[in-house]
């Protein structure tokens, strides 16, 4: 038995010790990236079983990556090694206002990007009880968006939650129209959405967080949270509508990662059976621990961490 399910480009990550441009920095600090595996490795910590399903080449970096899995409680059997294909990675600069920090991809022709929707294990549901996907596996080749597509397909088939952060990564999708429609298609099978503002400003058109949750709502979703950074998040659902408050963060060290927190944060509290504010809150909460460690999943807490900062 599992709990969730998700799938997903794994990539090693290198963290500028010095800010200043990519090109200039001497020293780097090796860490692990990849929205989905943020994901899982932030439920796992709370205590979920979770499965992630991705590919890695025969390398150093996918070897250090496994290991980081099996250290974090994910099991490697979802995770093909590809010897033909290398495992990706990124580089990410350092900032020391709280901006985004620059961000440089070596994924194209990774192993991931060659995932299928053959990848899928068979039988993964009705098993689990809830999908969760990002806008960035689609956006990596054919084969991902297929993949992606068939899981959406498979756990709604068995009855299953399917959750959606759309993601955006614009620099990975051949254009903004295709990144667009399929993202929107994607989110059409979703039960809960959840889309930043700015992100859900270009996905629908709509000015502000009630209208994007409309947009969702009317397309077959159940839940609908709207990330609002700092101002907090604003949920929509069967059980009405309002906004939390978002939890302030004196010193953010690096803001990569915070979404996924929030996802953590929400998914986590739908499994707990709390009512949609309250997921919300703990989003928002772990959203904010994340944005105050350097590593995109340093921050992620454990139960007991989380109990003892609140909200449960
Ligand atoms: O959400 C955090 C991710 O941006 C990061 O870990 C890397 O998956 C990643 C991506 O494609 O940007």
């Amino acid at each position: 038995p599992c709990d969730v399910v998700t799938a997903g480009e794994a990539m090693a990550l290198f963290i500028a010790r010095e800010a200043g441009p990519l090109d200039a920095v001497h020293a780097f600090e090796r860490a692990t990236a990849g929205a989905e595996l943020n994901v899982a490795v932030g439920l796992a910590r709370l205590g979920w079983r979770v499965r992630y399903l991705s590919a890695l080449g025969n390398d150093s970096l996918g070897r250090h990556l496994l290991a980081f899995m099996a250290q974090e409680g994910i099991d490697p059997r979802d995770v093909r090694i590809d010897a033909d294909h290398p495992t990706g990675f990124m580089m990410k600069g350092a900032t020391t206002d709280g901006s985004d920090p620059p961000i440089e991809y070596f994924r194209r022709g990774s192993a991931a990007s060659h995932l299928q929707a053959t990848d899928i294990p068979p039988g993964v549901f009705p098993a689990a009880r809830l999908l969760h996907l990002t806008g960035i596996s689609p956006a990596l080749s054919a084969g991902c968006r297929e993949m992606v597509f068939a899981l959406a397909a498979q756990a709604r088939a068995a009855g299953r939650t399917v959750t959606f952060d759309p993601n955006l990564r614009p620099r990975l999708w051949p254009s903004q129209d295709a990144m667009i429609a399929t993202l929107n298609e994607l989110a059409s099978l979703a039960d809960v959405v959840l889309p930043g503002l700015a992100e859900g400003r270009l996905l629908t058109g709509r000015a502000d967080a009630a209208g994007i949750a409309d947009f969702y709502l009317a397309g077959g979703a159940r839940h609908v949270v709207v990330k609002l950074g700092p101002q907090g998040a604003y949920y929509a659902g069967p059980e009405g509508r309002g906004t939390v408050p978002g939890v302030a963060v004196v010193n953010v060290v690096d803001t990569v990662g915070a979404g996924d927190g929030f996802a953590v944060g929400v998914l986590s509290g739908l499994l707990d059976g709390l009512p949609l504010d309250a997921a919300a809150a703990r989003g928002n909460a772990i959203g904010a621990r994340v944005v105050q460690f350097r590593g995109d999943c340093e921050g992620l807490p454990t139960r007991a961490q989380l109990a003892a900062e609140g909200p449960s």
